[in-house]
């Protein structure tokens, strides 16, 4: 079947490809289906999406959608239904997972598939091919009772069997909710998680416009010269700090053989000619041993590459810092959220501030640049304890960039439900759902306007641009004396 899978257009051009329909793609095509990957932001515009589906000539369409561009991924699915109106939409990916419902709202969604996409987008697919869809049996599919998704069933099945299909401008697929009587849904229990990642192959990079993700017009990526590329070594995160959406890979990690890992990294590296890597993982350092067996694993292989990765203090020691500098680690993102021993209760961060501070100093004594990620507006915070929060991340000087967010209460999180119990939050319009805007913020919280957190985000934003400066004007360039290839650059 041909499938084309479609991240739609981001607040900003993205650097780096989107893993998982990267790793959709790759199991789709093992299973024998003919994909087409866009990157919607690559395009002009959404016509030309459009265009390039049609030329492809897809019987079926995923859409990949984080919370903040739920109208861009409507909007842009809109426009695929009014061209191509018997070729059946999927949606997946982060957002939809929490809240299907809010997708199928829409004419132009008829079926939203929540978790990891591997095995049940594939199942679907294979099932419409062969003329045997069933909605009922694909884990964690949400479709309407009644409808567009009934037709779209039968267009399906019945484009994939005569493999024929027809272009039809029929107008339906404007921005309207489903009218109440239509917006039944129905939905099968969520699929189980994947517990064998190794079973699954690379994602089809070959597939996605590598090159143009190589630009560093949009985005300097502090300490690293040139592109990198993104990467997965584990899913899940068995931590349960309030603010975090776990809707997808859940709380129970599983993790890649480390050969695995380091081939693909040594693969890709090559294949691209590419000197860096981002680790996507939601905290890399959860299990010692794997780091440090992922880190014997690439510094014998002499790849001479450089990486980065986000991580949480807990179970880091000296000696793993240590060897991830030998293996090439130059930067981190550390989640420090707050100073305040209260607020690091109340968010269920269960983090001490002694351990970070500990922690920065092993990064500083091996090299490493270090990203403090903090967040105001938690449940707790007062203008006290944030303030107390902004004096560490600026007279810390182990933290070379510290970087402040305002909560933003995802759905399916603790704090979203806490913030509407507590009318803290000013609007369910998910395009909001922003971090560092420069809109009112969405949250407020129990001792905080809306209002002040807004007035002191921008005074903090204030606070920490020269630190932020000194970074990428000082510390960043010094780095780069690392890459052979700029030392002729040097004495100019
Ligand atoms: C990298 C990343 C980014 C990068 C994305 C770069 C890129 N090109 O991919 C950037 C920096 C742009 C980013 C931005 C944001 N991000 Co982000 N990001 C991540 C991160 C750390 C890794 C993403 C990743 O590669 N995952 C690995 C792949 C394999 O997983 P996946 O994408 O979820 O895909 C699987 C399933 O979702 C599903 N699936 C995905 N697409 C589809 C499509 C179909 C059709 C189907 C059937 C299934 C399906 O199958 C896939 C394979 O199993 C995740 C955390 C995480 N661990 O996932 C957060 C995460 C996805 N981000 C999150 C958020 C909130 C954001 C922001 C909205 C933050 C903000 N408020 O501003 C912004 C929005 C972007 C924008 N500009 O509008 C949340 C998502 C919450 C939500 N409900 O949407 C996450 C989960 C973090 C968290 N735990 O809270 N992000
Ligand atoms: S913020 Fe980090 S450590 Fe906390 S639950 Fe999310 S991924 Fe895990």
């Amino acid at each position: 079947m041909k499938i084309s899978l479609i991240h739609p257009r981001l607040v900003y051009p993205p650097s780096q490809p989107p893993l998982g329909l990267g790793y959709i793609a790759a199991y789709l095509e093992k299973a024998g289906h003919e994909v087409q990957f866009i990157e919607a932001a690559f395009s002009p515009d959404d016509e030309a999406v459009v265009q390039s589906v049609k030329a492809f000539g897809a019987q079926l369409i995923g859409i990949s959608v984080m919370i903040s561009y739920f109208t861009k991924a409507i909007e842009l699915s809109a426009l695929l239904k009014r061209h191509l109106p018997d070729v059946p939409t999927v949606f997946g990916g982060p957002h939809p997972s929490v809240v299907p419902d809010d997708f199928l709202k829409y004419d132009s969604v008829d079926f939203v598939l929540v978790g990891e996409g591997e095995h049940t987008f594939t199942k679907m697919a294979t099932a419409m091919e062969r003329g045997e869809f069933e909605p009922e049996n694909i884990a964690g599919l949400h479709w309407k009772a009644h409808g567009m998704t009934r037709r779209a069933m039968q267009c399906a099945t019945a484009a994939a069997a005569a493999d024929k299909r027809q272009e039809k401008e029929v107008n339906v697929a404007r921005i309207v909710p489903f009218k109440k009587s239509q917006s039944r849904v129905a939905h099968q229990a969520q699929a189980d998680r994947i517990t064998d990642l190794d079973e699954l192959p690379w994602p089809a990079r070959h597939l996605m416009p590598m090159d143009q993700y190589q630009h560093r017009g949009y985005n300097v990526s502090f300490g690293m010269h040139g592109s990198n590329f993104n990467i997965m070594t584990t899913r899940g995160c068995p931590y349960k700090c309030n603010f975090c959406d776990h809707s997808v890979f859940g709380r129970k990690p599983v993790s890649r053989d480390i050969k695995d890992v380091v081939d693909e990294i040594e693969d890709t590296a090559k294949r691209y000619n590419i000197r860096n890597f981002d680790i996507m993982d939601d905290t890399f350092t959860m299990n010692r041993n794997y780091v440090l067996e992922f880190c014997d694993e690439l510094i014998s292989r002499n790849l001479n590459l450089f990486w980065c990765c986000r991580m949480r203090v807990t179970k880091v020691t000296r000696e793993v810092m240590k060897k991830m500098a030998e293996a090439g680690c130059v930067r981190f993102s550390l989640g420090i959220e707050s100073v305040d021993p209260g607020v690091l209760k109340s968010i269920e961060k269960n983090i001490s501030t002694d351990e970070v501070t500990r922690l920065l100093k092993w990064a500083k004594e091996f090299n490493i640049l270090t990203i403090g990620n903090f967040m105001i507006g938690n449940i707790g915070d007062t203008r006290e304890t944030i303030y107390k929060t902004l004096a560490y991340s600026l007279n810390t000087k182990e933290i070379d960039i510290p970087s402040w967010v305002i909560l933003v209460p995802l759905p399916g999180t603790q704090a979203f439900e806490v913030g509407k119990q507590n009318g803290w939050i000013r609007t369910f319009d998910w395009d909001d759902y922003r971090m560092n805007s420069k809109d009112l913020p969405i949250w407020r919280n129990e001792a905080l306007s809306h209002e002040e957190l807004r007035d002191i985000y921008a005074d903090i934003a204030r606070q920490v641009r020269p630190k932020v400066q000194y970074a990428m004007d000082v510390l960043h360039q010094e780095r780069l004396k690392c890459y052979p290839e700029l030392q002729k650059y040097a004495s100019a």
